[in-house]
């Protein structure tokens, strides 16, 4: 059985718990690797050779040596692609269609653009006057923030870990990592691809285990941790705030989302509907910024939910490796189980089922996968679970609007604020209505097109702080003020 081993201070090592947990491929249930539990020692020596390396060979680079070691990082996955594909696939289930396209090609594109960046960062300068007249200079100069906790969900493992790390070691931070239990598999996979580059020992190292009692709380509870990145549930994220808070610890939440997206009646129809496909059903519904609530203006509402409901219909599950598969299953049976009881809530709501609303008959050899149906409702109230909650499945609710105020008002109405959508042909109204929803990423007649330099992150409770080209440089740098009178 293959071993996913935890990557401390340049080595590979099993956890001194002796624990080992079962990795399992979600398109047939059956376990694929074991995984070495990090016990709380195991982290704290993750924790100070990451202190150590803050003052190693690492901290001597100059800028351009340590964006040149990034670029080769990203060179590096780029030449294992096959491996991470692999891997990623194992662990998650996905399409291999949609891992080659976007998750591990994001892995390495998110080591480029920050190496990018941190080489071409400009600095302030503010000259002043002084009252004797002979001056004074300001200007801000950064320096790493340090130890950086780097804690991410199962979903895009790859893709957002790599989010994370790349700008922190771009910065010259060191980072302790601990992925998902349930996708364990690229992140370890890195500590290879490290070392094949020549990065350090102990400037990146990688923690397997849980949340609560395991690895991951014992790496938010470190005093040696400077700060916490962290992506995943809402409730995950207050919990680790909470804990951050002692000893003033920064933290940056990029958390979950109940996203609308509002459909004019003057779109592209075809485009709405291909678009809406897509961000209601990529990863099986398992993106943050999946729409899970759809309004559509009332002159339109039964064309759309018509030809969206064909087009859900015709989603295919299967073997990830199959071209023709374009839906892979969900992460787990507990989520799986999740799922299915938004199913059934919907069921005893009174919703109309447009398309799907049960487990697809997948074949003998899938059978023991955590498959569900691509589902549709309509006819349920706002404030009903399915409609309210955050199921993180392929699943939507579609409502009709009757007016742009209307349409605001719905999508604002939710707790959460990271992402939403709209399909106008009116451009006015596309400015219009933008600014005024509640999230922090708006897309117009598209859906996760992302330029790396943009701002990413939620409002209300979908997160706090932004992360993304300057932003991350923000969040994984301390930047201080230096006055010198002249
Ligand atoms: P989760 O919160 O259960 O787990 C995320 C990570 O946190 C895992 O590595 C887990 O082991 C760890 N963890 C759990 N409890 C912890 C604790 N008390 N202390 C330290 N670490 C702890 O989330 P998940 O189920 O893995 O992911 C799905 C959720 O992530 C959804 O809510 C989704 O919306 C959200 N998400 C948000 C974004 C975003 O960018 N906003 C992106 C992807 C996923
Ligand atoms: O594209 C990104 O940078 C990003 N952070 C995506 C997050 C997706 C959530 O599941």
């Amino acid at each position: 059985m293959k071993q996913v081993l935890n990557f401390i201070d340049g080595n590979y090592q099993d956890g001194s718990t002796g624990r080992w947990f079962d990795a399992v491929n979600p398109c047939t249930g059956q376990v694929h690797a074991t995984v070495a539990e990090a016990s709380g020692s195991d982290v704290d020596r993750a924790v100070n050779a990451a202190r150590a390396a803050l003052t190693g060979p690492w901290a001597k680079l100059s800028r351009a040596a340590r964006a040149a070691m990034i670029q080769a990082i990203a060179d590096e996955i780029d030449r294992r692609s096959a491996i991470f594909l692999e891997a990623e696939i194992a662990d998650t289930g996905k399409p291999q269609s949609l891992a080659s396209a976007v998750d591990i090609p994001r892995g390495a594109a998110n080591f480029r653009i920050f190496a990018d960046m941190t080489v071409n960062l400009a600095e302030h300068a503010w000259p002043m006057d002084t009252p004797d007249g002979a001056g004074a200079l300001n200007y801000s100069a950064r320096s790493p923030k340090g130890v950086i906790g780097v804690i991410s969900p199962w979903n895009l493992p790859l893709l957002l870990m790599t989010w994370k790390i790349a700008p922190a070691l771009a910065c010259g931070n060191t980072v302790v990592a601990k992925p998902s239990e349930e996708t364990p598999s690229t992140c370890a996979l890195l500590g290879d691809v490290m070392n094949a580059v020549g990065v350090p020992p102990g400037v990146f190292n990688v923690v397997h285990g849980f949340g609560p009692g395991s690895a991951g709380e014992a790496l938010t509870m470190h005093r040696g941790v400077d700060a916490i990145t962290f992506t995943g549930e809402t409730r995950t994220g207050e919990a680790i705030s909470r804990v951050a808070s002692t000893g003033a610890r920064d933290v940056s939440l990029e958390l979950g989302g109940k996203n609308a997206s509002l459909v004019f009646a003057d779109c592209d129809l075809e485009a709405a509907v291909e678009g809406t496909i897509r961000s209601t059903f990529t990863n099986c519904g398992q993106v943050c910024l999946c729409t899970e609530r759809v309004y559509v203006e009332r002159p339109i509402f039964d064309a759309f939910v018509e030809r969206f409901g064909r087009a859900a219909q015709a989603l295919k599950p299967g073997v990830p490796k199959d071209r023709e598969t374009t839906i892979g299953p969900l992460i787990s049976e507990e989520h799986r189980q999740k799922v299915l009881s938004y199913f059934d809530k919907a069921a005893s709501a009174g919703a109309t089922v447009v398309s799907g609303g049960g487990i697809p008959d997948v074949g003998p050899e899938l059978s023991g996968g955590f498959w569900v149906e691509p589902t549709i409702w309509t006819g349920l109230s706002e404030d009903s679970a399915p409609v309210a909650e955050e199921v993180f499945g392929p699943v939507c609710h579609i409502a009709p609007f009757d007016s742009e105020e209307e349409a605001i008002h719905l999508a604002n109405a939710s707790p959460y604020g990271l992402a939403a959508v709209v399909w106008t042909r009116d451009l006015a109204r596309a400015h219009r209505v933008s600014p005024q929803l509640e999230a922090g990423i708006i897309w117009v007649n598209t859906w996760n097109l992302r330029d790396l330099r943009t701002p990413f992150g939620g409002s209300k409770q979908s997160g706090v702080g932004r992360e993304g080209g300057v932003y991350s440089l923000e969040f994984y740098t301390e930047i201080k003020n230096i006055c010198i009178k002249m």
